[in-house]
């Protein structure tokens, strides 16, 4: 596998091994000696021995993929959400052990560098860590595949409170230098913008060029992306803006030095920072600019760096397979097209018969507003040629349409791939319909709704295009990693080939009646609750008691995920106490656990912040409350908070509306880590619920049928308030000034939204949810049926993890196939 002659041998797998290693690292590397290294130098030279280890690999794997020529999947994304790279490559290289005696004999923790690591968070919430557990699962199963993203140079803000108010700061991650990343600047691309279209006739053809108007660079920066013990690196390039030498010197020889230095900064700034909006992108320049620049570099980089020089691109479609993670890299599609026909001089039907054969999109929303829309305006000035594309494909498709059905025009217009009002606009997800070989969504009931409501008129037209694939996530992270003590558990149990194929957890069910196996795990879940306690403690703070149950809401803060209802549910129960309904002592001592960030710019969710922490900081201090019921709301949940979060749930809270949270992913890391749900019937609850059985899930509220009816017939939530005592009572706490100090008026927006519109019907379920949390008590109350239903959830969980879901959409999207490395 290795040539001895060119390649530096992986060292050695002892602790010596390590050692001498590291300190090469420490001293040529970083610089420095032991005596006066910092924890940031320690870290870096420990990071990049770790890396030494998986270097043969890597560069293994790369040879393999060049020479078998096998078809690839390429991800684009243009968010990968990784969290910390360390603990995953020690675990990929079976390596912590060797690291951990190898720095103890150095006087050094392991504990302590690790948390020297800031994590990547090149994402928002789902989406991103989605794409995150994909790459680990292709890597894991030898699919020769690549992710393509960007490289922001600011990922996902850090989230502050300031008197319970959430305030941004930049998320500067590459300050101290990042261990992980292999930038490749003399493999730099160009991507072009603006300008303006040419026509000229050649050959007795109307043929087209692209004149731009200004240009920038993409750097690639490679990251390794191992596969779990398996002998495979693949590879996730991420690109970086840069200006470019061209544009440099010609200001620069003009005089202008410093308009000179601003063209840089211009240029650069496409990578510079993620938009922190999840599911409500808002139409910016820059974001349309992002998206064009990674899909521009990443197909050039497959065509012109991946493929062999003298490839036929006829027989594009045998080797790739690009994947559209939402509509963010859709702007690939009429890339293509031009590459095909203006740069290379296909005709039209040829190039649009490979192009076809190339992308396959998953939609992942179901919300109206979440759907991509470029004006033409914003288009066609900063991508002229690409919208005269799009322009000629709608075109072949509504003559397509008119053709199918010619006595329904309004049908034929409906589709459009251009709309018309508000403004003249490209619906980018129709236009990835039309070309997608596939179209997925990301849960069971979420692809019905695609086809039955969001894309109807196309899943009639197109309909073997549809299909699912519900997501997963990746266990080597999300148990293996993220939960050691149940690891240990499960593998003295069943061994440890889980990991790599989860359904195996399977074999764990009959221990659920296992008096001993159910005190293992409680002791497992104490464990980890405890080690919570000293996080959440160390973090931010905050106290929590590992005696009191633990109902963790952690996602993005959105009102139709409704953590105004989980909110209702603690007004209500404070409300009890202080009321003299119910006395404390009969209610279950619980914490109700918070993280959410907010889009900066989403005026309810940053309300919703604030009363969750003016809820939490007067429940918290009110003696009559004797410590029983308990808000923790850590600032800055992230990929790494999670991991410690989630392996110490009781309660797992998934109470969406029903039909708008496509799948949700952070549901089914709870239930793999021995979580129950409380949960509508929504997303990826749906298929939680079947696989773990309706007596280990706490089903409640409207279904989607009953939702759709209730507004059709026209809501009025204040009907519920009229009707509904405790609910009144809650509301009218809140507005009532008891979380704020007395000011009636700081959540009277939330109040009076409740009230007149409540989009996410959240008075419609509040019964339903105050009824089924009563459910939760009563089960709680009963430990050894409690750690029953958990263990079930775990053990009937197993086809959450993302190796399935890749499977899926091998067969039923991809046909691909998996290439073992050689030995
Ligand atoms: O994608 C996840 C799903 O599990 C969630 O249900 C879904 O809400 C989430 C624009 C999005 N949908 N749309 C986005 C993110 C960023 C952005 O700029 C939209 N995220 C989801 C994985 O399938």
């Amino acid at each position: 596998m290795t040539d001895n002659k060119t390649l530096i041998a992986t060292p050695e797998h002892t602790v010596d091994g390590f050692v001498r290693e590291f300190l090469r690292e420490l001293n040529f590397g970083q610089g420095t000696d032991l005596a006066r290294a910092s924890v940031n130098d320690k870290y870096l030279a420990m990071a990049r021995t770790v890396r030494h280890y998986l270097m043969v690999r890597w560069l293994a794997t790369l040879k393999r993929q060049g020479e078998l020529q096998a078809k690839s999947v390429a991800y684009l994304s243009a968010e990968f959400l990784l969290g910390r790279q360390l603990d995953n490559a020690l675990l990929a290289a079976d390596l912590d052990e060797v690291v951990e005696e190898g720095l103890a004999s150095l006087g050094i923790d392991l504990a302590e560098l690790r948390e020297a690591e800031v994590e990547p968070g090149l994402g928002n919430g789902g989406l991103g860590r989605l794409a995150a557990c994909f790459i680990d699962s292709l890597a894991t199963m030898n699919v020769p595949s690549i992710g393509y993203g960007i490289r922001y140079e600011y990922g996902i803000f850090r989230q502050t409170f300031v008197d319970g108010w959430q305030v941004e700061k930049p998320d500067n991650w590459l300050a101290l230098g990042s261990p992980w990343e292999f930038p490749h600047p003399e493999s730099a691309v160009t991507v072009d913008f603006g300008g303006h279209t040419e026509h000229y006739e050649q050959d007795g053809v109307t043929r087209s060029r692209w004149v731009p108007g200004w240009s920038v660079l993409g750097v690639p920066y490679n990251y390794m992306v191992p596969g779990y013990e398996n002998g495979r690196v693949n590879t996730l390039r991420l690109w970086s803006a840069r200006a470019t030498r061209a544009f440099d010197l010609e200001i620069f020889n003009a005089g202008d030095y410093a308009q000179a230095v601003r063209a840089q900064t211009f240029a650069e700034n496409i990578s510079k920072v993620l938009y922190p909006e999840d599911s409500t992108p808002q139409g910016k320049e820059l974001r349309l600019q992002q998206q064009y620049f990674f899909v521009a570099c990443s197909l050039r980089d497959f065509i012109e760096q991946v493929l062999p020089e003298d490839f036929d691109l006829h027989k594009l479609p045998d080797r790739i397979i690009f994947q559209l993670n939402d509509t963010h890299p859709v702007i690939a599609i009429p890339e293509l097209m031009r590459l095909l026909v203006d740069e290379r001089g296909w005709d039209w039907d040829e190039a649009w018969a490979v192009t076809q054969k190339c992308f396959a999109y998953t939609c992942h929303t179901l919300l109206p507003e979440a759907l991509e829309v470029w004006s033409v305006e914003l288009l066609g000035k900063l991508l002229p040629r690409h919208l005269e594309i799009i322009y000629r494909i709608n075109e072949g498709f509504m003559a397509e349409l008119r053709e199918a059905y010619p006595d329904d025009e309004l049908r034929v217009r409906r589709m459009s791939i251009i709309a018309e009002y508000p403004e003249r606009a490209v619906r980018m997800a129709y236009l990835a319909t039309v070309a997608g070989s596939k179209v997925n969504g990301v849960a069971a009931l979420h692809s019905q709704l695609l086809k039955d409501k969001v894309l109807r008129d196309f899943s009639e037209f197109f309909p073997d295009k549809f299909t699912n694939v519900t997501n997963g996530i990746t266990p080597r992270r999300f148990v293996r990693l993220a939960n050691p003590g149940l690891s240990e558990l499960i593998t003295s149990a069943i061994g440890d080939g889980w990991v790599t194929d989860l359904d195996r957890l399977k074999e764990l069910e009959p221990l659920a009646d296992d008096a001993g196996f159910r005190e293992a795990f409680r002791a497992v879940k104490r464990a980890n609750k405890l080690r919570l306690v000293d996080v959440l403690a160390e973090r931010d703070g905050i106290r929590v008691d590992p005696d009191t149950m633990l109902d963790v809401m952690v996602k993005r803060l959105h009102e139709y995920k409704r953590q105004t209802l989980k909110l209702l549910h603690v007004v209500t129960l404070y409300d009890q106490v202080k009321s003299g309904a119910v006395r404390i002592e009969d209610i279950t001592p619980r914490t109700f656990a918070f993280g959410a960030k907010a889009a900066p710019g989403y005026r309810m969710a940053k309300q919703t912040i604030g009363l969750i922490n003016a809820v939490g900081r007067t429940v918290n201090n009110d003696p009559a409350l004797q410590g029983r019921l308990t808000v923790a709301f850590p600032a800055n949940y992230n990929v790494t908070l999670a991991e410690k979060l989630i392996p110490a749930a009781d309660l797992s809270e998934q109470i969406s509306l029903a039909g708008k949270e496509a799948s949700g992913t952070g549901n089914m890391k709870f239930a793999l880590n021995g979580a129950l749900t409380i949960g509508t019937d929504d997303g990826a609850n749906v298929e939680i619920r079947e696989l773990v059985g309706d007596d280990n899930f706490f089903l409640f509220g409207l279904l989607e049928p009953e939702v759709a009816q209730i507004v059709e017939a026209g809501y009025r939530p204040s009907a519920y308030y009229e009707e509904n005592r405790s609910l009144r009572h809650a509301l009218d706490l809140i507005a009532s000034g008891e979380f704020s100090g007395g000011d009636r008026a700081t959540f009277e927006p939330i109040v009076s939204n409740l009230l007149s519109e409540d989009r996410f019907l959240v008075l419609a379920d509040y019964q339903a949810y105050i009824d089924a949390q009563a459910r939760v008590d009563e089960a709680y109350a009963d430990t050894d049926a409690w750690t029953r239903s958990a263990v079930l959830n775990v053990a009937r969980s197993g086809f959450f993890s993302s190796d399935r879901s890749m499977r899926d959409y091998i067969d039923r999207i991809w046909h691909t196939y998996p290439v073992p490395p050689e030995r």
